[in-house]
């Protein structure tokens, strides 16, 4: 790719429905607002251009409309319709409207628009391989999920998982469907017990903070890369960042599910940039952050600062 000219698709994800709190849907916004694509044009020198799947959908009519409806049905997933319909424009955007050598980037949202993220990004490159960066595995099945929240479901919608037992109303399947050989995990710490076992039956990678402590950041990322690479040089990788990965007493308090002894700041950075490193990183999810948890501007600034520097740091910015 031209260095000069470098396109990077910002993906606007600003939805909240796979979990419970409201706010998630503000994280894109919040990054925007803190100059996240201007600083791609001049920091990096990237050439920037804004696509809004969910624009148009009203969304927070759409979602009371569920709850109110899902209030007497008590549905074992929650809003399917709902999440089903959003990733499909998503993933409409990310395959029709991305090219080939440009670099995605969808802002969320909650985890959950990975489903459409990368399910798009797998229509450019069915190879690519996925480093998932998490407190979380996100591998819940329809079967499997205790919280019916999608947002912990969607690694293995793109797996198509028990696929025979999805809620009729989430009525897409993604054309390439996610191998489970072809993700690692990183920054794992609160896995539920149904998901150790998906994670053991189908022996898929994965780093939990034990393996960080181990090995140290440097080797779990280098093995990551390596096992989702599968001896291929150049296969494309694409990383989904959930910032609750991260410590929250480091920089990210505003999250719906934080959980304590994550990433350190530095180690979430590192991975980032060693990634970028490969040449191959051609995808970036930043989702679950939630500006409205914050107790005081601070904690909102640094976990939206942490996201922007995420992105950043994927780009190449700390490379010399
Ligand atoms: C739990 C579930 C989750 C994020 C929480 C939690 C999933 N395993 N993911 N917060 N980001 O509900 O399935
Ligand atoms: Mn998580
Ligand atoms: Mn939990
Ligand atoms: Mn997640």
């Amino acid at each position: 790719v031209n260095d000069e000219n470098r396109m990077c698709k910002i993906v606007l994800a600003p939805f909240n429905g796979g979990q419970p709190h409201g706010g998630v849907d503000l994280g894109a916004e919040y990054m925007m607002k803190h100059g996240l694509k201007q600083q791609i044009e001049e920091i990096l020198k990237w050439n920037t251009e804004v696509l809004d799947p969910l624009n148009g959908v009203n969304l927070e009519q759409l979602k009371a409309e569920a709850d109110e409806q899902e209030k007497e049905t008590k549905p074992k997933i929650k809003r399917a319709d709902f999440v089903s319909m959003a990733n499909k424009k998503i993933y409409e955007t990310c395959k029709n409207d991305i090219s080939k050598g440009e670099f995605q980037l969808t802002l969320g949202g909650d985890h959950s628009i990975a489903i459409g993220s990368i399910a798009g990004l797998l229509s450019r490159y069915p190879d690519a391989g996925i480093i998932w960066i998490d407190a979380h595995a996100d591998i819940n099945t329809v079967n499997t999920t205790e919280s019916g929240n999608l947002h912990g479901c969607p690694v293995s919608f793109l797996a198509n998982m028990d696929r025979k037992d999805w809620p009729k109303s989430f009525d897409w399947v993604p054309e390439n469907l996610l191998a489970t050989d072809k993700i690692a995990y990183i920054g794992l710490r609160d896995v539920d017990a149904g998901e150790k076992k998906i994670l053991r039956d189908n022996n898929i990678k994965a780093f939990s903070m034990y393996h960080v402590d181990r090995y140290g950041i440097n080797s779990v990322v280098e093995q990551a890369i390596a096992h989702v690479s599968k001896g291929n040089k150049d296969c494309p990788i694409m990383i989904s960042y959930d910032v609750d990965a991260i410590d929250p007493e480091a920089s990210v308090q505003c999250t719906g599910t934080k959980v304590d002894y994550g990433l350190n700041n530095r180690e979430a950075l590192f991975l980032c940039e060693r990634i970028c490193e490969t040449g191959n990183v051609v995808a970036l999810d930043v989702v679950e952050v939630n500006p409205s948890l914050g107790a005081d501007e601070t904690e909102i600034l640094k976990t939206v600062a942490m996201g922007c520097s995420i992105v950043r740091c994927t780009l190449g910015e700390t490379l010399l």
